[in-house]
């Protein structure tokens, strides 16, 4: 059938998108619907993603799939978490975002990578017309290096060295990204709560 993917951060859409490809589901971009943006007035990731479902499958009367996610850094208290985006400005500078995270970590004297530890977290949801809810959540862990490294991905991408890998998230393709086959989708946040959202409602 058809979904709408309620998301406007490109970066985001390529991957949800990639995901989807398996599954023979023709999904649709809330941009390619001229869906508006809802305000992000969660103190969660999993209320944000709601949010966002919710406002796109009653706009559009089509099942919609959101991702509210976003960077916790253990050494700042979580921060940015679910102010991730917002902490690029409307500019959308992640280079200035990272620096400000290298900053905080350096006043804090976080520069061993035991220090530097933080994880990313992705909360799905799939809303439908009538109201049905479907919500999943998963992390990847890693530490942050300084400087960022690599030019792929999105957001916060070169700055993330996820747990056991020689490379950033900005160094790998999308495909490593989201976990390499055989064992595949075992990697990104994004991609580890998708195979939970797969059991649930893609058969
Ligand atoms: P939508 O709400 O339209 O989906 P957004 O960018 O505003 O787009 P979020 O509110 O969920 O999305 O913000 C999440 C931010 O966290 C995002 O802008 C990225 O900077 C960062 N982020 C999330 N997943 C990431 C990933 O896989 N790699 C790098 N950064 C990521």
């Amino acid at each position: 059938g058809r979904l709408v993917i309620a998301t406007h951060n490109p970066g985001k859409l390529a991957e949800m998108r990639e995901l989807l490809a398996p599954h023979g589901v023709e999904a649709v971009s809330a941009g390619e619907l001229g869906l508006g943006e809802p305000e992000e007035t969660g103190q969660t990731f999993r209320a944000n993603a709601a949010i966002k479902a919710i406002a796109a499958a009653q706009a559009s009367q089509l099942p919609a799939f959101a991702d509210d996610s976003g960077l916790v850094v253990d050494a700042l208290d979580g921060a940015p978490g679910i102010y991730s985006a917002r902490w690029a400005g409307e500019g959308k500078d992640f280079m200035a975002a990272m620096s400000r995270i290298e900053r905080l970590l350096q006043e804090r004297g976080a520069t061993t990578p035991d220090k530097r530890s933080a994880h990313f977290v992705s909360a799905l949801c799939v809303a439908w017309p009538d109201g049905h809810l479907e919500e999943v959540e998963a992390r990847a862990d890693g530490t942050l290096v300084w400087p960022p490294r690599g030019t792929a991905g999105f957001g916060y991408d070169p700055a993330f060295l996820p747990d056991g890998h020689v490379r950033t998230f900005g160094e790998m393709t999308s495909i490593e990204k989201h976990g390499l086959p055989p064992l595949g989708l075992g990697l990104s946040h994004r991609a580890r709560a998708f195979v939970k959202l797969a059991e649930i409602c893609l058969g």
